[in-house]
């Protein structure tokens, strides 16, 4: 009773505080804050924009890419509070990723030629559709440097599978994905030939170089991408950039720029004009125009082929059965954005000042006139610009990509050269706000922006630089991400917010609500593949099984200890360590790790995670969880033992703890007084309708499941206290008090969750 009733008055004395503080010193007025703290009303305007008070949600979430970090950073709006980073092609060891043996499987997924890739450059990530409305069931996320793609699952926020691009060298149009996810779309950047590892000097670029665009099959049902069904358009080695799929009218095809159609090589070093000449020399590049459903049947049809396993199209026959056509578009285009109605598909040409706005009617009718200006040297018809634009705007230096409102013919196009957002109307073709930004932005993304319904409300400006902006921190800098209120007529910046994890070139961001992930795994479940973990074990099936040299351990986590506390081997021996943990109450996670043998793992409530290591230098290794789950989560350790070759127990017997049987009589009392505390808890949430409430029943639930656990104790600690054995009949009391501690802090928290949220009374 004592440590408890200690416990809950300090509670009740804080809180008394508190009250007491609030009303003594709330003399600062509004105006005083705003005075001391040098703020404007405008100021005060942004802050109570993006200001999320405690306990209190923000509407929507973001999905922005790491860049260089190779994972995605998750962030709410308005707050632009930080609330994960996704562990994707880089190890991250809070979630264990790359640490455990079931995430290493799927970091190994992205090996290349054999080798481990830990790092990305992680560039666009893409929330999957229905309909052309973002689902929030996955997000797609693609790797510049090493051509790859991930598949995250939004109902844990977990990386369940990466695949490797098996014909390119990089890629950087990724991921977008068609209306339906049907596919997820991937470009080739620097163009390579397409076989791997085959060598051809660049005096043979034209002829032996090649870009693509390739369609990775999704199968929504295994939530995985099918290689096997997914397919390439082999594409001339000029630099496929960014893509976008149709919708409505236009779906069914889908568009990917390029620059460098010059097909420059470049050799500064050898006295050639470098890159940035030859690449930016011509005034038009190409817009890649195709039909993918198309493509698909022809894929089904045998007409691909198969190269490194993989099928691709090859230009003759994507010419000849008519589903590769090419536009000029001005200057060194970067983002091509299709509008959320499908009609047009907005091109931005980096160095021209213009946004070219074209229409799909207008490629279809040109494509069935047979009306082509000209075919480039590979054969593939060229429409010309003018029987495929519907207009050009005007819109300021250095346009990159475009963004859509919820309201009709509203477009925003980010700025690079001047730094501005332009907010446009593509309908009628006029600029009718323009909004400065610090430095430099690269992208810009509005609520559910590229989908067929997008929100509008706010939009982000991800910048290149942020130069001032922060207290320095040294010569790299954070990226600032720069958010914006446009759900008025004029644009407004609110807040900076520094990004510090690699240079983001893209997000999403997609309503709160359609968001849907569990707070517990079905006990035994390996969340990467989603099976079943062959490891599992409920409590009581813990073991430890030696073959050989193989050790392998089936262990259970719960507040507070680790089955088994010990684990013994000999030198050299393998050590597979399966742990799963059983509780079920929310964000009960445990961590594990074994001193000096690099592995470590998250386990959330459900989870089963294996770690493994080879046993190799003889001594005493301390385990032990790494989160802070519980009052008692620093004695939730253990040892791993390896014994040398040959060892011999000389000693059998561990050292004695000396209790009394006064000591023994101290423990019962406590324990019966905190039953006496767990009681009332219980009369007071039984009184009420706790069982309108999902997040109290299963906190209620797992204090019942504790205190199950107390069973049969009773019995034992007597028995011990009857043979005089003090230190054992002492211990085992101590339990009991241990589980009903955990008991009474769970419901504690579900009286006072029920006493916030209005609980009511009900009749007995
Ligand atoms: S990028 S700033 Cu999408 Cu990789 Cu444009
Ligand atoms: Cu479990 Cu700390």
């Amino acid at each position: 009773m004592k440590k408890f009733a200690v416990r809950s008055t300090s509670l009740l004395l804080a809180a008394g505080l508190g009250l007491a503080a609030a009303t003594a010193w709330s003399a600062e007025s509004l105006q005083d804050v705003m005075k001391r703290r040098n703020l404007s009303q405008q100021d005060l305007l942004a802050a109570s924009k993006t200001y999320v008070p405690t306990g209190k949600r923000d509407e929507f979430v973001t999905f922005s890419s790491g860049g260089q970090s190779g994972q995605v950073i998750v962030y709410g709006i308005p707050s632009m509070r930080i609330l994960k980073y996704i562990g994707v092609f880089t190890p991250e060891p809070w979630q264990g990723y790359g640490f455990d043996e079931n995430s290493k499987a799927v970091l190994k997924q992205g090996r290349i030629d054999g080798k481990d890739i830990t790092w990305g450059d992680t560039h666009h990530p893409a929330i999957s559709e229905t309909n052309g409305k973002y689902d929030g069931q996955f997000l797609f996320i693609n790797d510049k440097a090493n051509p790859r793609l991930a598949v995250i699952d939004l109902r844990d926020f977990e990386t369940k599978q990466i695949v490797v691009n098996p014909i390119y060298k990089s890629e950087h149009g990724g991921a977008f994905v068609t209306p339906n996810s049907e596919y997820v779309i991937e470009a080739a950047q620097y163009a390579a030939p397409l076989e791997n590892k085959k060598f051809y000097p660049l005096e043979e670029f034209n002829e032996k170089y090649r870009g693509g665009v390739t369609y990775w099959k999704f199968d929504r049902k295994e939530g995985r991408i099918n290689p096997k069904e997914s397919f390439s358009f082999e594409l001339p080695p000029y630099s496929q950039d960014l893509s976008d799929a149709g919708k409505g009218p236009s779906d069914g095809w889908a568009f990917t720029n390029s620059f460098c159609s010059e097909r420059y090589v470049g050799g500064i070093e050898k006295g050639r004009p470098p890159y940035e000449a030859g690449c930016s020399a011509k005034d038009t590049d190409y817009l890649h125009v195709m039909n993918w459903k198309k493509a698909a049947e022809l894929v089904k049809a045998g007409k691909a082929k198969v190269i490194n396993g993989h099928n691709v199209i090859m230009m003759e026959t994507a010419i000849k059965e008519g589903i590769l056509f090419l536009v000029p578009e001005p200057k060194s285009p970067h983002g091509v954005d299709v509008t959320p109605d499908g009609k047009y598909m907005i091109v931005s040409g980096k160095l021209d000042t213009h946004v070219s706005v074209y229409s799909f009617e207008k490629i279809m009718a040109a494509i069935k006139a047979g009306k082509f200006e000209s075919k480039d040297p590979y054969g593939i018809p060229v429409i010309a610009m003018k029987d495929a634009l519907d207009k050009q705007v005007q819109l300021g230096l250095g346009p990159l990509h475009t963004q859509y409102d919820s309201k009709p013919c509203l477009a925003y196009t980010s700025l690079y050269v001047d730094s501005q957002v332009a907010k446009w109307n593509y309908c009628e073709g006029k600029v009718v706000d323009k909004l400065s930004v610090h430095y430099n932005i690269g992208h810009l993304m509005t609520m559910e922006g590229d989908s067929v319904d997008p929100k509008g409300r706010y939009l982000v400006a991800l910048n290149k630089l942020a130069i001032d902006r922060f207290v320095p921190v040294g010569p790299l800098h954070p990226q600032n991400h720069q958010l914006i209120d446009i759900s008025n007529d004029k644009m407004q910046l609110l807040y900076d917010m520094p990004l510090p994890l690699g240079e983001p070139h893209y997000a999403v961001a997609i309503s709160a609500d359609k968001l849907k992930p569990g707070v517990r795994y079905k006990v035994g479940t390996d969340s990467r593949t989603d099976k079943p973990h062959p490891g599992k074990a409920l409590a009581g099936e813990e073991r430890t099984v030696k073959k050989g040299n193989q050790v392998t351990v089936y262990g259970t986590l719960i507040r507070s200890h680790i089955t088994p506390e010990t684990i013994e081997v000999d030198v050299g021996d393998e050590v597979t360590i399966h742990l799963t943990n059983l509780e079920r109450a929310q964000d009960e996670t445990h961590g594990f790790t074994v001193s000096t043998y690099n592995v470590h793992a998250s386990i959330e409530p459900g989870k089963t995670v294996t770690v493994k290591f080879k046993a190799d230098k003889e001594g005493v290794y301390p385990y032990y969880c790494t989160e802070f789950c519980s009052a008692l989560h620093l004695e939730m350790q253990g040892y791993l033992l390896v014994k040398p070759k040959g060892w011999k127990a000389t000693k059998t017997t561990l050292a004695k703890g000396s209790y009394t049987e006064a000591e023994y009589k101290a423990t019962v009392k406590k324990v019966v007084d905190t039953q006496v505390i767990i009681d009332s808890v219980v009369a007071y949430i039984t009184s009420v309708n706790y069982k309108d409430f999902p997040d109290v029943v299963a906190m209620v639930e797992d204090a019942f499941d504790q205190l199950g656990k107390t069973k049969g104790l009773k019995e034992k600690h007597e028995a011990f206290a009857a043979k005089k054995d003090w230190e054992n009949a002492n211990l085992w009391a101590e339990q009991i008090w241990q589980y009903q501690v955990k008991t009474a802090d769970l419901g504690l928290r579900a009286k006072t969750y029920l006493e916030q949220n209005g609980a009511k009374k009900v009749a007995k």
